[in-house]
């Protein structure tokens, strides 16, 4: 389903009073709010393709009803989304969950819907049905040649499915690691997986990139082969310039200072990607700023100071995913929220006084640098975010339109109350 133009030009027209009274109070208090409008406009957040449905934990799965059922309902989700938000113009597929057996129809949907396809996940941490060897002790990190070759061969079979859709992009997640001490050598587990990716790496197109994710523990609990970012930092520099490595926000030990692990990154050229979410424990893959948004803020902060010193685009320069789970929510209600979670914390960073900080920051004036960042932070930016939305043409409240649309309901009346996503 679509919603109508004219749908969302009546929602906006009933909220525009209220919205005008709040941005023109803004754009007052701020500098310079129509370029932080036209950044806004331009940022897109890729949406997984493995988020449209109801995820769940090993205990059990609660469904919601109306889930796409193949790939051309979940590229409708997405543009339905897009529609509402227009930050959401990008899909990033998981292969073999994903596998387009018609990839120019899927490109020309997508392409009505307005999305681009971000990266391509491939999946070796699964077995699938008839497939031939097993990736219980890992993919390619196995002691097992025959194994890694077939994980290699996944790679490519991953990237060749990219191509032909457009894609300019592989992330790389592996779960290989080791249960127990004593299970793995850790310098056979380490320099298997480099041959592995710089085998995978020779078959990237010139204009591809490579993101090599890491995860401190999950599934594996006692050594994981690219567990933090010194690892895939290692992976990355010894693979070449189309190598990076790709921050996942769950997948550090507690406490990692995020910001400064991004801000090195960028300063190495070595980051490449993100993944979206929010956690109180793990791997929660919570909705993206509802435990920690100052921490988001912080991350947002480091990002647009360390790509503004490289003069990169705030835009394209960066693989921009969201990767959460809903186990409890509507996917799509919780996926509009994450992406406004990210476009306040992008506006927020926008604000800060980067000369006063900076100077602040030459005098050992902790007291002052730490009052620009909080002023930045407690700026209330919703009507700075919805007013770009509003002139991009989406609803000026996306959660509440696609409420009163009842989309939920018309799904499950087109796709059945008992459909599932492929996917976790
Ligand atoms: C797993 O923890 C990672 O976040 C990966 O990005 C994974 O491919 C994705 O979550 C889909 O399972
Ligand atoms: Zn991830
Ligand atoms: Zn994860
Ligand atoms: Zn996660």
């Amino acid at each position: 389903m679509q919603i109508e133009k004219y749908k969302i030009a009546e929602h906006n027209d009933s909220l525009a009073p209220s919205l005008k009274r709040a941005y023109e109070f803004l754009a007052g208090e701020i500098n310079d709010a129509e370029s932080i409008i036209r950044k806004l406009t331009d940022f897109q957040v890729a949406i997984p393709s493995w988020a449209l449905g109801t995820g769940g934990t090993r205990f059990g799965r609660f469904p919601g009803g109306g889930e796409p059922r193949n790939l051309e309902e979940k590229i409708e989700d997405i543009g339905l989304l897009h529609q509402l938000n227009q930050s959401s113009g990008a899909i990033s597929l998981h292969i073999p969950w994903d596998i387009p057996s018609n990839p120019s129809h899927i490109k020309a949907l997508a392409a009505q819907h307005g999305l681009r396809f971000d990266a391509m996940n491939s999946n070796t941490f699964q077995d699938q049905p008839g497939q031939a060897l097993s990736y219980k002790f890992g993919s390619l990190q196995n002691v097992n040649k025959a194994i890694r070759q077939q994980a290699i061969d996944h790679n490519i079979e991953v990237i060749r499915h990219g191509i032909e859709l457009g894609s300019e992009s592989l992330t790389v997640w592996l779960s290989d690691g080791s249960c127990f001490p004593g299970q793995l050598n850790f310098r056979h587990a380490f320099q298997n997986t480099l041959e592995g990716l710089q085998e995978i790496y020779k078959h990237l197109p010139d204009n591809w990139k490579m993101f090599v994710e890491y995860k401190a523990a999950e599934p594996n609990f006692y050594s994981t082969t690219v567990g933090d970012w010194g690892q895939s930092l290692l992976y990355a520099q010894k693979l070449g310039p189309k190598a990076y490595t790709l921050v996942d926000l769950g997948h550090h030990l507690p406490n990692a200072n995020i910001e400064q692990i991004v801000s090195l990154l960028l300063m190495e050229g070595k980051l490449g990607g993100f993944h979206f979410n929010d956690s109180k424990y793990g791997d929660d893959d919570l909705t993206v700023g509802c435990m920690k948004p100052y921490q988001l803020f912080l991350i947002f902060n480091e990002l647009i100071e360390g790509m503004d010193a490289r003069g990169m685009n705030h835009n394209t320069d960066l693989g921009w995913m969201i990767d959460a789970s809903h186990n409890v929510k509507d996917p799509l209600e919780d996926l509009l929220q994450s992406v406004e979670a990210i476009m306040i914390s992008y506006a927020q960073a926008l604000l800060v006084d980067r000369n006063k900080l900076l100077a602040a920051q030459q005098e050992n004036d902790v007291v002052t640098a730490q009052e620009v960042l909080q002023q930045a932070f407690r700026t209330d930016v919703r009507s700075l975010v919805a007013e770009a939305r509003r002139r991009a043409g989406g609803a000026i409240n996306p959660i509440a339109l696609y409420r009163s649309e009842k989309v939920r309901d018309h799904l499950i009346k087109e796709r059945g109350a008992k459909t599932m996503a492929t996917g976790l």
